[in-house]
This record gives structure tokens, C-alpha cells and sequence, in this order.
């Protein structure tokens, strides 16, 4: 099927009603195995001589629907499906390395990849630094000869900062290491790392590609070579697969990512002017915001600013603590891009798990907060957040 615009491929590509007796919606093949004609099918099947599912760890085709879609969404050849985001780094990354090797890494990653960054240190001796990429002399001098890939995300989890996808990609063809960017924070519908030459998208599904806060799962999309690999290598032996009827959820939950994601970065924008005029407010951070230092990358590389709102309250982290147990309709929780609007603090939650040192070279005070953007009226949202302002104020 050719290319059509983001927002018909969202609800069409790769899927075909006709050859499914008429079913607009995608069937779920709920089914962990597949029977064989005859045992030379399965054998050939084996032997890769004749097409065909085997074993849905293997492949399944509700989940094939999907991993076509997300290769057309990121602009990719080859899309692959994990049972987590999680699932999804730890599967490239393992394909990628081997005991000895080096990862670099943004000045900042969600918690759990830098846990995972840690244990493949101590398990493994697959070393890793965090450097801020502010310039491409900067990472072309921090690559070593056993750096095996470079590892982002932009915009950055919790902190909003950015680093500049076209420089990244650049630095990493000049030395033939891989850039893999977990483009979790956009969704394909704001920014295509691989349209600025970087090589492997992976994405926390969780989020915005599901949608409605019901499904965790993970996204990987890159060249079909370097793809083929994770899928025959990491994805089938580790086996983070992901279910059937999650792929068919995320399925659904992506034919309104573009509407979604347009009511996000709307009320996201009109809660970022309102926080930075805030008197409580120490600083925001938001890549839409003009006087944020990758405001310029952000004008280059991402369609709209995204739904994600960073902000550091002026007072302590009892303070900040104080002020999210003020809220009403802003449900404390972890995760971000649902429809419902979500809080939480990173340095006890997301980041917990980050020694203080480390984060807070990552830029993650004991004062900040994230604020996930949901899709309720915006001036519901702000009325909550000022009455949890007027509540810490007196
Ligand atoms: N990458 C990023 C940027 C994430 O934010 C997360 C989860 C993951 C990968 C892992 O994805 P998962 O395995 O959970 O699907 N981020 C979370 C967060 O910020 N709050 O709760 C989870």
C-alpha cells in the first residue's frame, strides 16, 4: 500500500477489510500457535522457505498489522512491537552491544533506562556516559573506539531539554555508530528521528500511541537489516513480545493520534503561559516556550511543542509534595500522554531510583514536577491548579 498523509495511515495502512471478510476493525488473532498444513509447511516455515506464521512470539498477525503501521508512522522500513518501552530499549540495546562496549547517552533518561543502563554496566561491562550534546565537537569527542551506539531521548524525560536530532544523526555517520532516539515524548505525529538520518526509533506505546492509559507496551522502527536483527535475535529469545489484543488496543488507540495530539499541545501551550505567569512558579519548562534555550531546535526538528509541562514550584520538595495533594481533577500518577491530565514527581517517583547526584546533574530538583497534558477543557485544568496554588499560598 503507498503513502498517504500521517492521518490516514494512522487509521488505514497495512491493514485490508477486504481480505478479512469485510471487518473494518482488525480481527484479533488471540492464539499462541498456528497449525501447519503439513509438517513440511512447518518445516519450511522453519527453514524460512515458505512464508507464514508459526508462534505468535514469533510474529502474529493482528501484532503485524501494527508494526506496519508504526514503520509507515516513523517513516522507517521495519516496524517491530515489544510487550513494554522497556521491552523495546532493552531488546535494541542488547542487539546492539556486547560486553565491553559503550552507550552514550543524553543528559537524562527515564528512570527505568537508566537502571537498565546500570545493570548492563554490572552485569554485562557495557559501559555508558551521559553528556548534554550541546554540539557535535562535544559528541564526536566523547566517542570512544568500543562506543557501540548513541542513545537520546528528545525531548528529554522529566527535564524538556532537546538535543538536536540532524547534529546527533551527523556526529554518528561521521564515526558509523547507530543513533537510536526514543521519540516517546512526541509520538510519530511531532517529530521522525529518522528523517533527520538517526537510524532506530524506539517508543513507550504506554503512552501517547495508546492513548487511553489501558495498555503498556513498546514500539521499535528502523532499517528492515538492523531490525531483522532485533527481531531474530533479542525480541525472539529475551521474548518481551507483546499481546495480541494490546496490539489491537494500540491499534485503536492510534487512528486518533493526530486529533489527540492536537488537543495535548493546545492545552498544554495555553497551561505553560499560565504557569510561567504564575508568582509560585519558579521556572517552566517547555520546549514551545520562547526563552527556552532549544526553543530554536524545537522550531526545527518537532511539528508542535507536545503535551508535557515541566515546572519547578518555589519552595521545597514538602512544598511541591503539599501542592499536587491539592489537586482535584489532576490525578497524582506516573505515566503521561492520557486523556486524563497527570502529576507526578520525578525525583521520588519516575527518577526515584537515580542516585540525588546523579540526578540532579540530570537537572531533576527535589521542586520539579511534570504535568501531562490531557484532553479535559483547559480552564478546568487551570482552576485546579489554582486552587492547589491558593492552597499552598495560605
Ligand atoms: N521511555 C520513556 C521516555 C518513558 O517515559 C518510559 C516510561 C519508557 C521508555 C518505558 O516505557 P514502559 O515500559 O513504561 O512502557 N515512562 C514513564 C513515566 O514517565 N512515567 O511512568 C512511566
Amino acid at each position: 500500500m503507498k503513502n498517504k498523509r500521517f492521518e490516514t495511515d494512522v487509521i488505514h495502512h497495512g491493514y485490508s477489510s477486504e481480505e478479512h471478510k469485510g471487518s473494518l476493525a482488525p480481527p484479533l488473532f488471540q492464539t499462541s500457535t498456528f497449525t501447519f498444513e503439513s509438517a513440511e509447511q512447518g518445516e519450511a516455515r522453519f527453514a524460512g522457505t515458505a512464508d507464514g506464521y508459526i508462534y505468535s512470539r514469533l510474529g502474529n498477525p493482528t501484532v503485524r498489522v501494527l508494526e506496519e503501521r508504526i514503520a509507515v508512522l516513523e517513516k522507517g522500513e521495519k516496524g517491530l512491537a515489544f510487550g513494554s518501552g522497556m521491552a523495546a530499549v532493552s531488546s535494541v540495546l542488547f542487539a546492539l552491544t556486547k560486553s565491553g562496549d559503550h552507550i552514550l547517552c543524553s543528559q537524562g533518561v527515564y528512570g527505568c533506562t537508566f537502571g537498565l543502563l546500570q545493570m548492563m554496566e554490572e552485569k554485562f561491562g557495557i559501559s555508558h556516559d551521559f553528556i548534554q550534546m550541546t554540539s557535535k565537537e562535544e559528541v564526536l569527542d566523547s566517542i570512544r573506539p568500543e562506543t557501540a551506539c548513541i542513545y537520546i531521548e528528545t525531548p528529554i524525560n522529566p527535564t524538556m531539554r532537546l538535543v538536536d536530532l540532524k547534529m546527533i544523526a551527523e556526529a554518528g555517520k561521521e564515526k558509523g555508530i547507530p543513533v537510536i532516539v526514543d521519540n516517546t515524548f512526541c509520538s510519530p505525529y511531532l517529530q521522525n528521528p529518522l528523517e533527520f538520518g538517526c537510524d532506530i526509533v524506539v517508543h513507550s506505546a504506554t503512552k501517547y500511541i495508546c492513548g487511553h492509559g489501558d495498555v503498556i507496551a513498546g514500539l521499535a522502527v528502523g532499517k528492515k537489516e538492523v531490525m531483522d536483527k532485533v527481531a531474530s535475535t533479542t525480541l525472539k529469545d529475551i521474548g518481551g513480545i507483546i499481546s495480541p489484543f494490546d496490539a489491537w488496543l494500540l491499534l485503536r488507540g492510534l487512528k486518533t493520534l493526530p486529533v489527540r495530539m492536537d488537543r495535548h499541545c493546545e492545552n498544554a501551550g495555553k497551561l505553560a503561559a499560565y504557569l510561567k505567569e504564575h508568582e509560585l512558579v519558579e521556572e517552566v519548562f517547555y520546549p514551545g516556550d520562547e526563552q527556552s534555550p532549544d526553543f530554536q531546535i524545537a522550531t526545527k526538528q518537532m511539528r508542535k511543542p507536545g503535551g508535557l509541562i515541566s515546572f519547578t514550584i518555589k519552595g521545597t520538595k514538602q512544598k511541591s509534595q503539599q501542592f499536587m495533594n491539592g489537586l482535584k481533577l489532576i490525578k497524582i500518577a506516573v505515566s503521561l500522554g492520557d486523556a486524563e491530565t497527570l502529576i507526578q514527581h520525578p525525583a521520588t517517583m519516575t527518577h526515584a531510583v537515580v542516585p540525588e547526584k546523579s540526578r540532579l546533574e540530570m537537572g531533576i530538583p527535589d521542586n520539579l514536577l511534570r504535568l501531562s497534558v490531557g484532553l479535559e477543557s483547559w480552564e478546568d485544568l487551570r482552576d485546579d491548579l489554582e486552587m492547589a496554588f491558593t492552597r499552598i499560598n495560605t
